[in-house]
C-alpha cells in the first residue's frame, strides 16, 4: 500500500518561493503578490492516481496524474510553459520531474510526522513549503 497524501493542507512555511520563482522568470509584480499567498493543497489520492489542487486568493493550480505515466502539463497560471511531466514514487516520497526549456525542474512531496513537505526545484534554486492539516 503507498502512503496516503488525501486531505486539505495549509501552507506553514515557504523558504526561498522568491528564488525560485525568479528562475522560472516571474516578473516583479507577480512575485510580491504570490509570495504573501498562503495557499491551501486539496490532495485526492486513489493508489496511484493523484488530484491536486492549489488554491490561493491569486491564482489556483490543477494536476491530475498517475504514477509511471508522463503527461503534457502547461503551468497555466504559473510561469505558462509547456512541460513534460512524470511522477514516480522513491520509497514514499513522490517525485515529479518536469522535462522542458527550464533545466532541473521538478519536486518532490513527503509526510514527516503529521506535516507534508514539498520541494519545488528549478535551475540551481530550491523552495520549501511545509503544509499542516486544515
Ligand atoms: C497556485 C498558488 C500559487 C500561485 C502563485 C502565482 C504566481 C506565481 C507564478 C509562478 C510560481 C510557480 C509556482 C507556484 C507555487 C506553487 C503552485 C503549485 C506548485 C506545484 O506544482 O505543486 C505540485 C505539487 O503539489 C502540484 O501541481
Amino acid at each position: 500500500m503507498p502512503v496516503d497524501f488525501s486531505g486539505t493542507w495549509n501552507l506553514v512555511s515557504n523558504d526561498n518561493f522568491e528564488g525560485y520563482m525568479v528562475a522560472l522568470g516571474i516578473d516583479f509584480a507577480t512575485r510580491k503578490i504570490a509570495k504573501m499567498l498562503k495557499p491551501q493543497k486539496v490532495i485526492k489520492q486513489d493508489g496511484d492516481s493523484f488530484h491536486i489542487h492549489t488554491t490561493s486568493t491569486f491564482r489556483d493550480y490543477s494536476l491530475q496524474f498517475k504514477i509511471g505515466e508522463e503527461f503534457e502539463e502547461d503551468n497555466k497560471g504559473l510561469d505558462n510553459r509547456k512541460c513534460k511531466s512524470l511522477v514516480t514514487w522513491e520509497n514514499d516520497k513522490l517525485v515529479c520531474v518536469q522535462s522542458g526549456e527550464k533545466k532541473n525542474r521538478g519536486w518532490t512531496h513527503w509526510l514527516e510526522g503529521d506535516d507534508l513537505h514539498l520541494e519545488l526545484r528549478c535551475e540551481n534554486q530550491v523552495c520549501k513549503q511545509v503544509f499542516k492539516r486544515a
